[in-house]
């Protein structure tokens, strides 16, 4: 398999996920400058990563990757157990992140490019900001007493730990959400996300 990612993007899930199935991958990062042309545009026309290509597969979209990888690699359990209850719930958490929370940062990165008034991109992100908090602490309550979203480590935890450095790079408080904290350091020192984010060259 064959992921395409940018550092620290939400590609860093996916390449997290590689890690913890313990199976030989190729990691490629996609310059920023390529990401709207030719020949990335070939394989995403979305222009975004991430993108996995194993053989004559190719896919997009966070969900349908991660998906993939936990069903093509199920010793790996990153589906967050083993009953259709566990991964519906790790799904649900998922799904949130993905659908919402990240949606919801995405007007934070680009505030400059979906409104053109300073006093409306201020706006724009005082609103996400204040949405993501309203999530964060929804969050944050789910992991009261747990150590992952599900009733096992699943890919919903990779995604909330890439949202999590998202909020530290905007510098948000999280003061308020000590779960939310204990998760972040649980994951920081896990050994497939060390070797992830140091093949991403970050730290
Ligand atoms: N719905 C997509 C969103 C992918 C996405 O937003 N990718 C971002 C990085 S986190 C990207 O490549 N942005 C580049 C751009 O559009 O400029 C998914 O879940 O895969």
């Amino acid at each position: 398999m064959k992921l395409y990612g940018l550092p620290g993007a939400c590609s860093l899930v996916d390449h997290i996920t590689l890690q913890w199935t313990g199976q030989p991958f190729e990691y490629e990062i996609v310059p920023r400058a390529g990401l709207k042309t030719a020949p990335f545009t070939d394989i995403n026309p979305m222009g975004a990563v991430p993108v996995l290509v194993d053989g004559d597969v190719t896919l997009t979209q966070n969900v349908a990757i991660l998906e993939y990888i936990a069903e093509q690699y199920p010793q790996a359990n990153v589906h967050g157990g083993t009953t259709a209850r566990a991964r519906a719930e790790a799904r649900r958490w998922l799904a949130l992140l993905n659908s919402d929370v990240h949606k919801t940062f995405s007007m934070l990165f680009g505030a400059t490019r979906m409104v053109s008034t300073e006093a409306a991109q201020d706006e724009l992100r005082k609103t996400a900001s204040d949405r993501i908090k309203e999530m964060f602490a929804l969050i944050n309550k789910r992991l009261e007493g747990r150590e992952w979203l599900g009733e096992a480590r699943s890919v919903a935890d990779a995604y909330l730990y890439v949202i999590l450095r998202w909020a530290g790079a905007f510098k948000m408080d999280l003061s308020a959400f000590p779960n939310l904290q204990a998760h972040f350091a649980r994951m920081q020192a896990d050994k497939g996300v060390q070797a992830a984010l140091a093949a991403e060259g970050l730290k």
